[in-house]
């Protein structure tokens, strides 16, 4: 079968389309990682055929054998819909994880995406703590990145006011945000801390560039961006202007409480 039929190719090519029109993936900005099962890739595409290998440079061993749709590296997210085979891979980690096989796509001969240290790390942890976890998304989304400018670089502070910026943030992302200060992109550093910003999170914001997002479905992981990403710009909007108004921690936990989302505690006030 056409694996420009495939479902998972389908929902991905749309994610790009409608992230780039948001204009949160500008020339290559950002990335997309969706792990996939063999019984989703086997009716396209034979799994044990591997058409080159990339080695890589950090242990991706607790990845073994799996299968994830990427983007590719330079490429830009504008062009996805109308090329998928050049601007997208189906990459399958090797038995030893030190390295990936290219089973389809990159067909210009390029590979995976620069941040894979950052994706893959995040998909080790939260494969972790859910086995149901799928996808792992960058992008520059305007308002968040325009937010590490002006605000304490700070899990906590973060969080409480994107929580304050509108009702549902509490309910939508109730473990908060982490916040990482500005760091080389690219790198396996950054992909280490990413990481361990994900054992709390599922969010991750990078000072100056962008955020990561992940989930259990392209869905998930997108609605998660979005969310943050209004928060953020109802934020900016609000930063110079005398507010009058705001969601208190009272009605933060009240919200909480009521939608049974489990949230950070330590990241509202004691006093009510
Ligand atoms: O090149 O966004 O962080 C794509 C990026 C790097
Ligand atoms: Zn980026």
């Amino acid at each position: 079968m056409n694996i420009n039929e495939a479902p998972f190719l389908k929902e991905l090519v749309q994610t790009c389309s409608n992230m780039y029109r948001l204009g949160w993936n500008e020339r290559n900005g950002g990335n997309i990682s969706m792990r996939l099962t063999v019984s989703e890739v086997e009716p396209y595409v034979d799994v044990t055929k591997t058409l080159r290998r990339i080695v890589l440079n950090f242990d991706a061993s607790p990845l073994a054998n799996s299968l994830f749709l990427v983007t590719g590296t330079g490429k830009y997210f504008k062009n996805v819909e109308r090329n998928p085979v050049h601007n997208l891979g189906l990459i399958r980690v090797a038995e030893d994880g030190a390295s990936i096989g290219i089973l389809w796509g990159f067909s210009d001969g390029d590979g995976p995406t620069s941040e894979l240290s950052a994706h893959f790390r995040s998909h080790i942890v939260r494969l972790s703590r859910d086995k149901e976890h799928r996808v792992v998304m960058h992008c520059h989304a305007t308002n968040l990145l325009a937010m590490t400018y002006v605000h304490p670089l700070d899990d906590r502070a973060f969080t409480r006011s994107l929580w304050r910026a509108s009702t549902e943030c509490i309910v939508v992302f109730p473990e908060g945000v982490g916040v990482l200060p500005w760091i080389l992109c690219g790198t396996d550093e950054i992909g280490r801390a990413t990481a361990r910003k994900m054992e709390d999170y599922r969010l991750c914001i990078w000072a100056q560039h962008g955020i990561f997002g992940a989930g259990n479905s392209l869905d998930e992981a997108f609605g998660l961006i979005e969310t943050a990403e209004k928060a953020a710009e109802v934020c900016m909007k609000t930063l110079n202007v005398a507010c009058l108004n705001t969601i208190s921690d009272e009605q933060l936990r009240l919200l909480a409480e009521s939608f049974k989302a489990d949230y950070r505690k330590d990241f509202l006030s004691d006093a009510l």
